[in-house]
């Protein structure tokens, strides 16, 4: 079962019609509830009325009901933390802020009402840039002085757009007084987030969320409508529900990137990385979101070393703050931004040296015989093959090969903290929160199997590879295990879905419970065997005394222990096992990634006419679905570094809709050539896996933009911004 391309058992429901998404859920008496939302993008709220009839809440009502400000799940030390409330109290920070909800019979109804909602602001002018924090890693005065020294440096200042995601699925939420069905990542962070905020205990408040198209890290979030949400149903006695227009997504949802990074690399005659200096400023918005800081700051600053052996390094992140709808995770989370400074870096000391771009990194990989390796910013690789990866990646795509006028080609190397994250770690560097996971496995008396976990599936496939996980470990059919995530009341505590971390941390909590499972099987086995205990084995789905052939089957096991007629006189009955993990260490997922492109110099259109990776991601569960997630991730990548780019002008967004913000098409995506290399099984983890849903997204942009500025070096063009529009591309050819 490890290893197969088993179809995704899921599917069908999708396929058919029969999925259940938040727009689909529905209470009798439910009212519908649409938000008044500020078009200022900093402005005092002197008042808000609403005309006879409308049925509407404000900011006052949260204050007298004692509604507490917004949680944040991760704050750095020393950082600003500005009160956020769900209904903004007295100010509001950027356009599309909560100010009032109204309430009515039907959403058209409610989305009238808002009209008439009247508002009195007094705008203020914008903020630019109140510092945050301040977060460093490496040493400054080493990195410092072995810059100085080193006979050569290239700089880079490069921008790293800012990005909106875009599930088929809008946001949305529907709460009764004890219930919240909303579409997010993680159900057990958002329940305890809005249980503080209104005061209620956690047993009070169940939180579901199953059906949802898609998530990409910004729904794994605490939004103000989740909290709204509940304490209105709460209020009005009544069902109440609301789901975003696209539109108000663009306006409310977490955006992700928005990095302005200068960064300097020095290196010697044979293209040595000796020394890097980063300096990061990252916009997070009008507020430090769930992990808005984290994200720019711990998670994108450990991977600055990349795959490269510089001996020193030393990153400085700026985190400020913006009249803008706050920053969060964005598929990748950190981790692209910093691949993307390592790989222009990479190339750009290549071309000062007239050096090949895949030679220079060839000099600098960290081979595998340095695992495990502490790099200068603080993580330990456990293990990798670096330039395993990046050899193959130059075979399958013919690097070398003679091209076509006006193609480029496009290397991307890249490593990735995937299986988010070790606890204690996340402690102490500001998580509010804990990143474990938990599974429980519950064996029904016919040997049947459900597994409840603190993850969420949405479009990961879960259902398929964590039933593929329990087949393997206890031989009993996928056909009859179940997979149920999403729901805090099925599955008591949690984390949720996001950082690549199902796999790894989730399924690593899958199989703890699994081998739980067989522990007592084995007691029970052997009392209905008559054999001792230490001479039972497991193995193809039956207990048997070693050395003969005497077994009983797991089903029998289950039946024993579900109707204990003949069962050890000392032991509990029933098989059902919990467990908890908590990751060691994050799981270092690695590859390259190889873009060839077209440069339509006239009119400065890309288009990319080869894509291959190779890909890391340690043992290998299912390897179509893991082609799916890279194709997916790649695609998100190719938008960050082709088409997609938030634009805010003066506060206002002017990037509201799919007219302005262009995500990739269909026929925009190329033929994937993709390989997997197990080799180099994660070796802190009982599945050796490491995560593969961001890697995509994470090589992609730099892979991209390798390619296109290869094309464009004929044209002297040595510098390109993302998203590489063909407004900029044809700019950039002209002013040569
Ligand atoms: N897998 C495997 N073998 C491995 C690694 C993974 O078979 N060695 C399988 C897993 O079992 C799982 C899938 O691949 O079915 C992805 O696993 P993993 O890498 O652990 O990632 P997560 O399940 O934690 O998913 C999170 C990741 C993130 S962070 C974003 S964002 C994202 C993504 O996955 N958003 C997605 N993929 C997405 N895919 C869809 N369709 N929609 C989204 O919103």
């Amino acid at each position: 079962m490890i290893g197969k391309s088993v179809l995704r058992v899921e599917d069908q429901r999708f396929l058919t019609g029969s999925g259940r998404y938040i727009e689909d859920l529905g209470f009798p008496g439910e009212l519908h509830c649409a938000i008044v939302r500020s078009p200022h993008a900093h402005a005092k709220v002197r008042s808000v009325r609403a005309p006879a009839g409308v049925v509407m809440l404000t900011a006052d009502d949260m204050a007298r009901d004692g509604v507490r400000a917004m949680r944040c799940g991760w704050v750095l030390p020393g950082m600003v933390e500005p009160a956020r409330y769900a209904l903004a109290r007295g100010t509001v920070r950027h356009v599309g802020e909560p100010v009032a909800a109204v309430f009515a019979e039907s959403r058209a109804a409610a989305e009238d009402a808002v009209e008439r909602v009247e508002v009195d602001y007094e705008p203020r002018p914008l903020i630019d840039g109140e510092r945050a924090f301040t977060w460093a890693r490496g040493d400054r005065a080493t990195t410092e002085a072995a810059l100085a020294r080193a006979p050569r440096r290239v700089e880079l200042e490069l921008v790293n757009n800012r990005l909106c995601g875009a599930a088929i699925e809008t946001r949305g939420a529907i709460a009764t007084g004890d219930t919240l069905y909303c579409g997010t990542q993680a159900p057990h962070h958002i329940r305890r987030y809005v249980c503080e905020e209104l005061g209620i205990g956690e047993t009070e408040l169940r939180v579901v969320s199953r059906d949802m198209g898609g998530g990409f890290g910004y729904k794994g979030k605490h939004y103000p409508e989740e909290t709204l949400l509940v304490w209105a149903a709460r209020k009005l006695r009544r069902p109440v529900k609301w789901i975003a227009r696209r539109t108000e997504s663009f306006l409310s949802d977490t955006q992700g990137r928005d990095h302005v990074t200068r960064a300097t690399l020095g290196f010697d005659d044979d293209g040595r990385f000796l020394a890097l200096q980063v300096e990061t400023r990252a916009d997070l918005g009008a507020y430090a979101s769930s992990f808005g800081a984290a994200i720019p700051g711990p998670i994108y600053s450990a991977l600055l070393a990349g795959v490269y052996k510089t001996p020193a390094v030393f990153v400085q992140v700026t985190g400020v703050f913006s009249n803008t709808v706050p920053t969060d995770a964005y598929r990748g989370a950190g981790r692209p931004e910093a691949c993307y400074v390592l790989e222009r870096l990479a190339d750009k000391a290549a071309r000062e040296l007239a050096m090949d771009r895949a030679e220079i990194r060839r000099r600098n990989l960290i081979p595998a015989s340095a695992m495990p390796y502490k790099t200068p910013v603080g993580p330990t690789y456990d293990c990798g093959d670096f330039p395993k990866m990046l050899e193959r990646a130059l075979a399958i795509s013919n690097y070398g090969q003679k091209r076509k006028p006006g193609r480029g080609i496009g290397i991307a190397c890249y490593v990735e903290s995937s299986g988010v994250a070790p606890s204690r770690l996340a402690g102490m560097m500001g998580a509010r929160v804990g990143f474990y996971e938990s599974a429980q496995i519950r064996v029904a008396p016919d040997g049947g199997i459900t597994a409840y976990l603190g993850t969420h599936n949405h479009g990961q496939g879960h259902a398929t590879t964590y039933a593929q996980i329990l087949s393997a470990q206890l031989g009993v059919p996928l056909e009859r295990i179940g997979i149920v995530e999403g729901d805090t009341a099925a599955v008591p505590v949690g984390t949720g879905t996001f950082g690549s971390r199902s796999i790894a941390v989730g399924g690593s909590a899958l199989h703890v419970a699994g081998r739980k499972v067989i522990a007592k099987g084995r007691r029970i086995a052997a009392h209905l065997l008559e054999a001792a205990e230490p001479d039972i084995e497991f193995h193809d789905g039956a207990f048997a005394v070693a050395g003969t052939d005497r077994k009983v089957s797991f089903e029998a096991v289950a039946r024993a222990a579900n109707v204990p007629h003949n069962y050890p006189p000392d032991l509990e009955p029933g098989l059902d096992e919990n467990a908890f993990y908590d990751p060691p260490n994050f799981a270092f997922s690695n590859g390259a990634h190889v873009c060839e492109v077209e440069v339509d110099a006239d009119t400065g259109e890309v288009k990319i006419v080869g894509y291959w990776a190779v890909d890391d991601i340690g043992t290998v569960i299912n390897p179509m679905i893991v082609e799916g997630q890279l194709h997916g991730g790649v695609v998100q990548g190719l938008g960050q570094a082709l088409t997609e780019r938030t634009v805010y002008e003066e506060g206002q967004l002017l990037s509201a809709s799919f007219m302005d913000y262009a995500l990739p098409r269909a026929a925009d995506v190329p033929f994937f050539e993709s390989e997997l290399d197990e080799s180099q099984p994660c070796t802190h983890n009982p599945l050796g896996a490491k995560g593969c849903g961001e890697s995509g997204t994470i090589a992609a942009p730099a892979a991209v933009m390798s390619a296109i500025l290869d094309a464009l070096a004929p044209h002297g063009v040595t510098d390109l911004e993302m998203p590489a529009t063909p407004q900029r591309i044809w700019r950039a050819i002209m002013r040569k």
